[in-house]
């Protein structure tokens, strides 16, 4: 962690001239869900909103009770933040290190690799359910607003374009923080995914972003 550390540090000094303060919030945040999420991913990679992951539905930027919303059958939803290796997972895998869990303290808790918006219903039912090909595309969760979201004898298969994403976020955390491989998966799919769906400029959009704010990169976006 000490490599992660200094290179963070010297990220924030190259990429935001705003002194210590911000350093010391870079510093902090992987270790720190709620730092992540409220002093860097919504401020810093999504300030004029952006698509949610699994729907594909624009939101927008930060709005009243800082919250992000997007459209769905007329109303305007919540946009939380998706952790893909979920939070439960790291939490069983690091028990000993981790620190009030419940909080989102734990060791990659608040890794910016593993976090994406996400409509709340979305969050919600995928939960910490492994993910999947589910066979056919009748298990639809919610069509009537997302067009691929499948979710099935407690696995979702999410849409074709964010597997690859999926693939490599779990790819990633397993060797950044040494987890292990989510129960039900199977590294295959992982790597069938990675290769299916591979980067697109979106995830490379990304990649660059969370460089730039956290000084650690994803490997398997190279
Ligand atoms: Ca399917
Ligand atoms: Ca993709």
């Amino acid at each position: 962690m000490k490599v992660i550390k200094t290179a963070t540090t010297l990220a924030a000094l190259l990429f935001f001239d705003c002194g210590t303060a911000f350093s010391q919030q870079v510093g902090n945040h992987l270790n720190y869900y709620p730092d992540a999420r409220d002093k860097l991913f919504w401020p810093h990679m999504y300030p004029d909103g952006g698509e949610t992951f699994y729907c594909e539905l624009p939101f927008s930027g930060m709005e009243v009770q800082n919250a992000k919303t997007a459209p769905v059958n007329g109303e305007r939803k919540r946009i939380w933040v998706e952790h893909v290796y979920a939070s439960s997972w790291i939490e069983q895998a690091k028990e000993s290190a981790c620190n009030d869990a419940h909080k989102g303290i734990c060791e990659g808790a608040g890794d910016l690799h593993n976090l994406w918006p996400a409509l709340r219903s979305t969050n919600q039912r995928r939960s910490n359910h492994p993910f999947g090909n589910i066979a056919g595309e009748s298990k639809q969760a919610f069509p009537s607003y997302c067009d691929d979201f499948e979710f099935y004898n407690e696995m979702v298969e999410p849409r074709d374009d964010v597997k690859g994403d999926v693939a490599r976020s779990i790819l990633y955390m397993m060797e950044a923080y040494d987890l292990p491989l989510p129960k039900q998966m199977k590294f295959s799919l992982l790597m069938k995914w990675h290769r299916q769906d591979p980067p697109d400029a979106h995830e490379l959009w990304r990649r660059d972003a969370i460089f730039g704010l956290q000084g650690t990169d994803n490997a398997w976006l190279r």
